[in-house]
């Protein structure tokens, strides 16, 4: 598929997607939708990949869906259907960063808001910028937030403060957003790429599959009680104690080495 909204790189281990709509804040046109589900299918497919990293272009992460769209307009005077639009694109991004065999960085380089700042929350691992920040757009336009907003706010910053960034629409600065434990960690501007490569690089190299099942684990913790989590723990543990790369790790560890992970 040729791209004309998002890039698409994968050099070595680490694939990176990167938005590409500057003009207009990489807002997410139909297309670029399209596409960027393409780039994470052909991410999940390539088994030499073991770390997705998903950026932006210009001063912005990503503004959310595109509401110049004929998708988001009324058309022959009926009300457009966005819901639709939701179920179609959007929700299944979200579950197919979710699901990836590989772990995710949002490398938020600028602006994220509504269903942008959803995505980037959809990573594994969330660094921003000194100068980003997340907007919860929707209620400006009379919208409620979706793409996961009201899960991911709510499970890490708590309902106070998810409701009242969700309601009140006010942009929360990178900084802070660490602060309330939304995202992972701020970089400064001038190192955020190096800083934004090492990580890569790092989780390039560690044991995938034990990174894919934390994050599995991390999430169902939630809908589980604790003994339900320490037997789902137990059967993660199971299946990693078969894995080549856990070898690895103990063996380096006899031999005081550094492992060499094959991320299988
Ligand atoms: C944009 C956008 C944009 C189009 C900047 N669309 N052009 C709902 C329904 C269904 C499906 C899925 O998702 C959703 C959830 C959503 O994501 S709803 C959309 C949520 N996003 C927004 O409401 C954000 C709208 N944008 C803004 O409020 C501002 O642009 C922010 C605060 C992000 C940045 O403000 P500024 O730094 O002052 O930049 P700007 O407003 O001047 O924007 C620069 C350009 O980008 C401008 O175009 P122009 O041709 O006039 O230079 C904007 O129109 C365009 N742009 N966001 N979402």
């Amino acid at each position: 598929m040729e791209f004309r909204f998002i890039d698409l790189d994968i050099q070595g281990a680490v694939a990176r997607i990167n938005f590409n709509r500057p003009g207009k804040l990489n807002s997410l046109n139909n297309a670029m939708m399209l596409e960027i589900h393409h780039a994470v299918d052909a991410v999940q497919s390539n088994a030499d990949v073991r770390v997705l990293v998903l950026t932006g272009n210009g001063r912005a992460f990503c503004a959310g869906q595109d509401l110049a769209d004929p998708a988001m307009q009324a058309a022959d005077g009926k009300p457009p259907d966005i819901g639709h639009l939701v179920e179609r694109l959007y929700k299944p991004l979200v579950m197919k960063l979710q699901n990836l065999r590989v772990p995710t960085i949002a490398a938020v380089n600028g602006l994220a808001a509504g269903a942008g700042a959803s995505i980037a929350l959809a990573c594994d691992i969330v660094l921003a910028s000194q100068s980003a920040y997340f907007l919860q757009a929707f209620s400006k336009i009379g919208l409620t937030p979706d793409t996961g907003s009201t899960w991911f706010l709510s499970h890490r910053v708590g309902t106070a403060r998810a409701i009242g960034l969700a309601m009140l629409a006010d942009k929360l600065p990178a900084d802070k957003a660490a602060q309330w434990g939304l995202i992972w960690d701020v970089l400064d501007d001038d190192q955020f790429q190096a800083g934004i490569d090492a990580t890569a690089q790092r989780v390039a190299t560690m044991a995938t599959k034990a990174l894919v099942r934390t994050r599995f684990l991390m999430h169902a913790a939630d809908s589980h009680t604790l003994e339900q989590q320490l037997s789902v723990e137990a059967s993660t543990i199971r299946e990693l104690g078969w894995s080549r790369d856990y070898r690895e790790g103990v063996r380096a560890f006899s031999e005081k080495r550094p492992p060499r992970f094959s991320g299988d």
